[in-house]
């Protein structure tokens, strides 16, 4: 297992490398590069630069987090096979800088969704909260309009610009579609680009879809055990796996994280686990907390524990934290709440590591 911080490049953080590499037990980033217009070629030269800037800071970058889809591909329209086309030419660049993990999401339209990225926690502290009802209130550009205003000018990743002006659109079209549809154009972007992936030995690891229930009628696949057994079962490949985040499945109550943890580490197929902790008001009602146990619904032992029981041997990062200790920075990543999460999940592991029975 590796232990490693999600950090956005080309001076879109607040956080640098030279903190990140002080955090015990940290040695490497997740990351992307921002101003790459979704489906295009990421640049073998830019690429170098960023892995040379990365590994000047001691730090390894085997993650990248994300590679976006572009709509046309989820849309399932004839121009998505150039689309893909580049998709893949980019797992030949990643694979030249040595990244052995790709993270992506097959969510439409708007990707992950929050109604206030600035809740005021009981200690003070805020965290992103999500409130089903409230987002039901407001349309769509009302909700990227609140998120980009309340981002403190960071980039948001999956709200960009260019996406934003053709959501309503992009909304309108989806209600057309069926979900049977939509698996087959999952499926059709799999069958295309797992042969590069396995090629370029990168693993693909979809993200689940946060939060894991419909807005505005949108589909919805990776958000419980059934539907990631069929996405699993679309392409066999091992190269065809997933990131498993634990607060974006629990927030459906249904959803039993650790169990779903237990079910897909044990075949090997998850590469990269986000964890972090949410804390329900009421269904489709939550926020997000402190990692520990203690502060959110989730069992945080009983999720580590899934993982190393059943053999994980991939990339963690401490999910979003909040803003404490007076930090500006973009929502969800701040360095110190993240910090504290990551060394609390590294002492988890080392505890359950150390009292087992070695095999
Ligand atoms: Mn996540």
């Amino acid at each position: 297992m590796k232990m490693i911080i999600r950090w956005f490049s080309g001076g879109d953080d607040s956080v640098t490398l030279e903190q990140i590499r002080q955090i015990p037990g940290v040695s490497g980033v997740a990351t992307m590069l921002s101003d790459i217009p979704v489906g295009e070629i990421w640049p073998q030269t830019r690429l170098e630069a960023l892995r040379d800037e990365i590994h000047a800071a001691g730090l390894e970058l085997e993650v990248i987090e994300s590679v976006n889809i572009h709509e046309d591909i989820k849309k399932g329209l004839p121009s998505r096979d150039k689309y893909i086309k580049n998709y893949c030419k980019t797992i030949e660049n990643l694979s030249k800088i040595g990244v052995k993990c790709l993270c992506y999401n097959f969510m439409p339209v708007m990707d992950w969704a929050r109604s206030n990225l600035a809740y005021t926690l009981e200690d003070g502290s805020t965290a992103m909260a999500y409130d089903h009802d409230e987002i039901l209130k407001m349309n769509p550009s009302m909700i990227a309009e609140k998120m980009l205003s309340d981002s403190k000018g960071y980039s948001l990743p999956g709200w960009e610009p260019e996406r934003l002006k053709l959501m309503s659109a992009d909304i309108d079209f989806y209600q057309n579609m069926t979900m049977e549809q939509y698996w087959e154009n999952l499926k059709y972007f799999l069958d295309a680009v797992i042969p590069y992936a396995e090629k370029y030995d990168i693993k693909m690891a979809i993200h689940p879809d946060d939060p894991p229930f419909s807005i505005y009628g949108l589909p919805k696949t990776i958000n419980n055990v059934e539907n990631i057994r069929k996405f699993l079962s679309l392409n066999s490949s091992p190269y065809n796996g997933l990131t498993l985040c634990a607060g974006s499945l629990g927030a459906d109550m249904n959803n039993d994280v650790p169990a779903i943890v237990s079910e897909f580490a044990s075949t090997g197929r998850v590469y990269f686990a986000h964890i972090r902790n949410i804390k329900h008001l009421e269904e489709k009602v939550f926020t997000e907390t402190a990692h520990l146990s203690t502060c959110g619904d989730l069992d945080m032992f009983k999720v580590v524990k899934a993982f190393h029981d059943n053999g994980f041997d991939g990339y963690i990062r401490s999910d979003h934290g909040r803003m404490i200790w007076g930090e500006q920075a973009r929502p969800g990543y701040g360095l110190y709440d993240r910090a504290i999460g990551a060394n609390y999940l590294l002492g988890l592991w080392e505890a359950i590591d150390k009292s087992s029975p070695k095999k």
